[in-house]
């Protein structure tokens, strides 16, 4: 018995010794990939170099691969969320490419609903990643976890947690070809964090991401009935949305609009230049009241809405007041969206299909421009005309003002663009809000330059997202529609800036010269205006009759302390700037600014001393000074607007006689040029 067990034990002890030395003499199989890979097959494969986002240690297998050379992706530090969506947003713009974002579970992604929202409005390619903790402990309520994949669904085409790491692939490959299917728009992915550091074979890679042709044709009958109804009209009108913008479709539209000779207005909010404005068919975006709009379409028996996304940008709206587009128009869409189709309104024709590559098959069909149609041209032309001459009138008033106005920044913008020669290598980033007509006038958005993408907005309305789409911007030089980013300018309201002024550290980190303009009136301006308006539209309604106590709040204002924002850069490490006082020394200060800029890698500040004009409310006033003092304050916020020629030459004399007539309405006695309040 015993000799059985000692034969045994030698035998067994012998195999062991041999299994050691077996394993001693082979190669060390540390793994090489991980199932977080997928993602840099993914992105090797699109051409995507940058990643944005918050650390938090659920993220760093992620970002680790960020520090392989050979994965060719940089993780750029943000210093909150949404800036990192903002970022990210910016970049995709450019590249036309997914923006990359990796968050950390609830507050990360719950901190960028607000750029995500403004990414589902715009319609921007989007992959955010967000690492949910281990999966066998998220139903025991760890720190920071909740139902991520609730947070975001409402903002996103997709939004998913992955099951099980076999999946991670098929869902990425599935959430790439999402995000960039028309429309485009963001993707959620919550992956449980050690799902992202699961071993996998050297060669098992994502064989790819299937792309889907934005480009296609529509219904040719719907084409064909849309050409009959377009040739047919005496008044048309044309409504250019976003889809026209990333389409980079200008010369088609162009190229309708002559044929059929209609005005061209821009969707509120327009995310990108989706007309040129030196087209003089152009006349700018539509207004953001309820009467404003009604004005506008008023006269014309048919609109062709194409690209037209964001349909209903205003904040005042009473159905007893009549519809924004009257039921006596016409509505013909085309788009690649069938939500965005007959939205909110009857379309009697609707083209289901890519914005480029139909335009000109319709343009076939309607043939050459009609003697009715090159009439209105003419009228086009000749009011185009009169448009520059009171622009003209305008802008020299208003180099002699004693603060600075908008349109003096503007202008000295686009002279410097110019003198440069960087038509097609300028993006300019647009959070001004309360000043958007001399910017959107000015600036030289047209062919032989420029492009769609040389103007970035977005069409959510949550603020926050020009400083932080900046660095996003800045960091792509190779962009999709062909224009270059040497010179990215951002005009921001003082407001706005103050959301996420940490944008500076990154800037500066990342050694990213970008020229911020920030429009400071010490105030929240545009919360001025809404005020007028909700006075104007419920300060005398029955069943309302609501006026505020004061006309002049404190809480609009940012003046006690007044912001110093060049010394706010620089704590963040954004060490030059100027503040600018007088509209003499504009022309200089951004001359400065902007070869900075071009000439060093640091960013520059300029803050501009814009004029605030809300005059006070007395202390305490009985009701019959605060309604005098209301209506002081209302001529004063609105005198900037007032004096403002507007861009719509083509409406000015229909729409005026419209909210003449709708006056006490919703938006009826506001200045049509007045900026949309939100
Ligand atoms: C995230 C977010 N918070 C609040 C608002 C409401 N809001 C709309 S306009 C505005 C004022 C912006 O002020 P500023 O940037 O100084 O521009 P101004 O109107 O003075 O030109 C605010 C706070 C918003 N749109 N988004
Ligand atoms: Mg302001």
């Amino acid at each position: 018995m015993y000799k059985v067990t000692l034969v045994f034990y030698i035998l067994h002890g012998q195999f062991f010794v041999q299994l050691i030395n077996f394993m001693a003499n082979q190669p060390i199989t540390t793994p090489t990939r991980w199932t977080r890979d997928y993602l840099f097959d993914a992105l090797k494969e699109l051409g995507i170099h940058h990643i944005f986002g918050v650390p938090g240690t659920n993220e760093i297998p992620i970002i680790d691969g960020t520090s392989y050379p050979e994965n060719g992706v940089r993780y750029i530090e943000c210093l909150h969320e949404n800036i990192a969506m903002g970022a990210a947003m910016g970049a995709a713009r450019m590249t036309g490419l997914p923006g990359i974002v990796v968050v950390h579970v609830t507050p990360g992604i719950a901190h960028g609903i607000g750029n995500l929202f403004n990414a589902s409005r715009s319609q921007v390619p989007m992959i955010i990643i967000c690492a949910q903790q281990q999966n066998e402990l998220v139903t025991q309520e760890p720190l920071l976890s909740s139902n991520l994949v609730d947070l975001a669904k409402q903002y996103t085409k997709w939004a998913h947690e992955v099951r099980t790491p076999s999946e991670i692939k098929m869902v990425l490959q599935r959430a790439f070809k999402e995000a960039m299917a028309p429309p485009n728009g963001p993707v959620f992915i919550s992956i449980p964090w050690e799902y992202t550091m699961v071993a996998i074979p050297e060669d098992d890679h994502l064989k790819g991401v299937t792309r889907i042709s934005p480009r296609f044709t529509g219904d040719e009958a719907s084409i064909k009935q849309a050409a009959e109804l377009l040739s047919a009209a005496k008044n048309p009108i044309i409504v250019a949305g976003d889809a026209v913008g990333y389409a980079d479709a200008w010369a088609e539209l162009q190229e309708l609009a002559e044929r059929i000779g209609a005005p061209v207005l821009l969707q509120t909010f327009s995310s990108l230049s989706n007309f040129p404005n030196n087209d003089y068919h152009w006349q700018g975006e539509l207004p953001g009241s309820q009467a404003g709009m009604q004005g506008v379409f008023a006269n014309h028996d048919v609109a062709f809405m194409v690209g037209f996304s964001t349909q209903a940008q205003l904040a005042v709206f009473k159905y007893s007041d009549g519809p924004l587009i009257p039921d006596s128009v016409k509505q013909v869409y085309l788009t690649n969206n069938t939500w965005d189709i007959g939205k909110n309104y009857y379309g009697e024709c609707a083209i289901f299909g890519d914005v480029k590559t139909n335009l000109p098959i319709l343009c076939g069909h309607i043939g050459d421009a009609s003697t009715a149609a090159k009439a209105r041209n003419k009228v086009l032309q000749g009011l185009d005309a009169e448009r520059a001459a009171s622009w003209k009138t305008y802008l020299d008033g208003a180099k002699n003002e004693k603060e600075i106005w908008a349109v003096v920044i503007a202008q000295a913008l686009r002279q410097a663009i110019e003198e440069r020669g960087l038509l097609d290598n300028f993006v300019y980033v647009h959070e001004a809000i309360s000043d958007t007509a001399p910017f959107q006038y000015y600036l030289p958005f047209g062919p032989g330059g420029s492009k769609p993408t040389s103007y970035y907005c977005v069409s959510g309305g949550s603020l926050g997202w020009s400083m932080p789409a900046s660095l996003g911007i800045k960091l792509e030089e190779q962009t999709v529609q062909g224009i270059g980013t040497k010179f990215v300018v951002n005009a921001v309201g003082d407001g706005s800036s103050l959301f996420y002024p940490q944008v500076w550290w990154t800037a500066a980190h990342e050694k990213l010269p970008i020229l911020y303009i920030i429009t400071n009136n010490h105030e929240y301006h545009t919360l001025q205006l809404g005020l007028q308006q909700v006075i104007g539209a419920y300060g005398k309604a029955p069943g309302y009759g609501w006026n505020p106590k004061t006309t002049d709040p404190e809480y609009l204002k940012l003046e006690k302390p007044k912001l110093d924002y060049v010394s706010l850069a620089k704590a963040f490490g954004g060490e030059h700037g100027e503040i600018v006082k007088k509209p003499g020394d504009v022309a200089a200060a951004i001359a400065r600014g902007m070869d900075h800029v071009l000439n060093k890698n640091s960013s520059y500040i300029l803050d501009m001393r814009m004029n605030e004009n809300t005059p006070p409310t007395p202390p305490n006033p009985t009701p019959k000074e605060a309604a005098k003092s209301a209506a002081a304050n209302m001529s004063a916020a609105l005198e900037r607007y007032t004096q403002q020629p507007l861009i719509d030459v083509f409406h000015q004399k229909t729409a005026k006689k419209a909210l003449k007539a709708s006056k006490g309405s919703a938006g009826g006695d506001l200045p049509l040029n007045m900026p949309s309040i939100f």
